[in-house]
Formats: C-alpha cells, sequence, structure tokens
C-alpha cells in the first residue's frame, strides 16, 4: 500500500514542497522530470500536477494527499480537508489600486470593475463588506489590467509588493493570507491513514526543529542560576563542569520567536562563547 501525494509540477511551491519530502526523510526515486515517482524508503508514490487541479484530485481520491497554497484551495472550494499549515509560499490576495487614486476604505470599490484569477473569493470579499462591484475574471497579467485600461483595480497574489510597484499599483486591502497546506481526501481507509500519521509526525518535526535553534553557552558558576532561569530547554537545560575550574556548559533549546530577547538577557547576565546551532530534527 503506497500513499499518493499530489505536488506542483514546477513553479513556486515546487523546490518547497521536494525539499519538504527530502527533510522527511523520504528520497525520490531517479529524477522527477515526469508524472510520477516513487519513493525508494518510504510508501508513497508523488504525482506531479498543476497546483489548480491538486484539489479536485485529492477530491477524487486520484490523489490521497496534496500540496497546495490555500489561495487555490478556498477559491475552487473542493471537499478535502487542511491536516498541516507548511510554513511556505506565503503570500496575500490583495486589493490594488493606481497609485495616484483616491482610496479611502472599501466603499471606495462601489460600481468599480475588478479584474482578477480569483472570482469567488472576491465575490465573498465584497459581499462580506455589502460592496457592489463589477468582477472582471481574466486569467493571467493582472497586474496590467488597470494600465491598460481594462479595470480599475485588481485583486491579485502579492509576496514581496514589487510587481505592483513596477505596475504603478498600491496594495489597499488583504483579501486572503495564504500559505502551502497539506491537505487530505475525506475518506482515506485505516491503512492509508497509518501512513499519513507516520509522514505527519515526521513534518511537525521537521517544523518543530526549523523554529528551533540548539544553544551553547560558558557561564560562571556563580550566575549560573540567573542563566539557567532564562533558558527554558526541552526539559531543563544541560549544564557540565568546564575544564577551567569555576566556569561551566549549558546546553539547551532556544525558540525563534523569543531568540534575540534571551541572547541578550543570556550575555547581560554573563553568559560567554554563545554558540547558536540549526537543530535538524526536533521530537518532542
Ligand atoms: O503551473 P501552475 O498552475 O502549477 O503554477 P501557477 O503559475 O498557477 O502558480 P505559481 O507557481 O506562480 O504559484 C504557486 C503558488 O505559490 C500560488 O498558488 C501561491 O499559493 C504561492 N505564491 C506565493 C505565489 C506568490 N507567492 C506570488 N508572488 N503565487 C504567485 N505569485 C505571483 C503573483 O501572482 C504576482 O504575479 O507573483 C507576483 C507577485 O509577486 P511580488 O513578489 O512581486 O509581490
Ligand atoms: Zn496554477
Amino acid at each position: 500500500m503506497k500513499l499518493k501525494i499530489a505536488i506542483q509540477k514546477s513553479g513556486r511551491l515546487y523546490d518547497d514542497s521536494v525539499k519538504l519530502l527530502k527533510d522527511c526523510g523520504i528520497d525520490l526515486k531517479n529524477g522527477v522530470n515526469k508524472l510520477k515517482t516513487e519513493a525508494d524508503n518510504f510508501p508513497m508514490e508523488i504525482y506531479f500536477l498543476r497546483d489548480d487541479d491538486i484539489p479536485q484530485y485529492v477530491e477524487d481520491a486520484v490523489a490521497d494527499i496534496g500540496i497546495v497554497g490555500e489561495n487555490v484551495l478556498y477559491e475552487n472550494n473542493k471537499k478535502v480537508d487542511i491536516v498541516e499549515h507548511l510554513g511556505f509560499g506565503k503570500c496575500r490576495l490583495s486589493v490594488a489600486v493606481g497609485r495616484s487614486d483616491q482610496y479611502t476604505g472599501v466603499e471606495s470599490l462601489r460600481g468599480k470593475r475588478i479584474a482578477t484569477t480569483y472570482p469567488t473569493l472576491v465575490r465573498q470579499f465584497l459581499d462580506k463588506n455589502k460592496v457592489e462591484a463589477e468582477i472582471h475574471e481574466i486569467s493571467g497579467s493582472v497586474e496590467i489590467a488597470p494600465g491598460i485600461g481594462l479595470a480599475h483595480a485588481i485583486v491579485d497574489l502579492v509576496s514581496s509588493g514589487s510587481t505592483l510597484f513596477m505596475n504603478g499599483l498600491k496594495e489597499v486591502e488583504t483579501v486572503l493570507k495564504s500559505q502551502a497546506v497539506l491537505v487530505r481526501n475525506r475518506d482515506l481507509d485505516a491503512g492509508l491513514q497509518a501512513i499519513l500519521d507516520k509522514f505527519l509526525f515526521r513534518i511537525r518535526a521537521v517544523k518543530q526543529a526549523k523554529n528551533n535553534k540548539y544553544i551553547l553557552l560558558n557561564a560562571p558558576n556563580d550566575k549560573l542560576n540567573e542563566i539557567i532561569g532564562l533558558l527554558p530547554g526541552m526539559k531543563s537545560p544541560t549544564v557540565l563542569p568546564l575544564a577551567q575550574p569555576g566556569w561551566s556548559s549549558v546546553h539547551s533549546v532556544l525558540n525563534e520567536n523569543d531568540f534575540w530577547d534571551i541572547i541578550e538577557r543570556l550575555r547581560d547576565a554573563g553568559a560567554q562563547g554563545i554558540l547558536v546551532v540549526p537543530i535538524e530534527k526536533m521530537i518532542i
């Protein structure tokens, strides 16, 4: 029995999707330039598809699970379940108007023509805000629509904002924040679910590791209590004596979020020779 996963064939999610499999210790067989391949060392088959097709394939159980952007998922509204947010492919679906246009709020869109490749999400956004406007669905190059007189405003994906900037547009509203998610078919049998659980266990260990750093430092023994008090550790920090009397080496794990804050406080408390090392996998 093999779990079938659908990932993007090429594009913005491809590299991170393949890397996620690799970080989970799943090696793909000889090359990936084809429709499907399998893993050498894990019961998994990998299908390479266009991102827009992935939710439908998972709903139809052609693939058991898939990696896709939330933007595509919510626009298509297929019957699949999200099992994990993956933390890559981050972007936002935003409303943009001409840089010199007056924009005072969603009301400014009333009666306007909005070009987008996301008609469903734009419709929901307008309805939620009780604004009537014309949605003009186009299939690509949305950002040029205002410049050529096709629309007053656009709704498109934005990450750095440079595409909007280069086209003389400004971002004025966020319709949706999106990232890549792992989705699953709603009727997986127990065997496939067990493989998915194994895969999820690995994904979570990889995500934990990315959010945490291993830290080693030297501390004078008279400052040890204060320093240990600053360090959470997985259970509690490890403390080992240094060859030099009166000093200890302290090892612990720090979360990315409070990282810099704690490093500064450790230094102020007398810690020296602070080393910070990436963690490959973390199981709690
Ligand atoms: O061929 P296929 O249909 O599979 O690929 P695609 O061309 O439809 O999608 P692709 O590869 O461009 O994007 C795949 C997914 O990546 C999207 O569905 C999003 O979930 C996610 N993603 C993250 C993005 C972006 N960031 C992004 N910036 N998708 C598209 N963009 C585009 C955006 O449409 C605009 O044209 O990049 C431009 C804006 O980028 P900035 O950096 O200039 O703001
Ligand atoms: Zn696509």
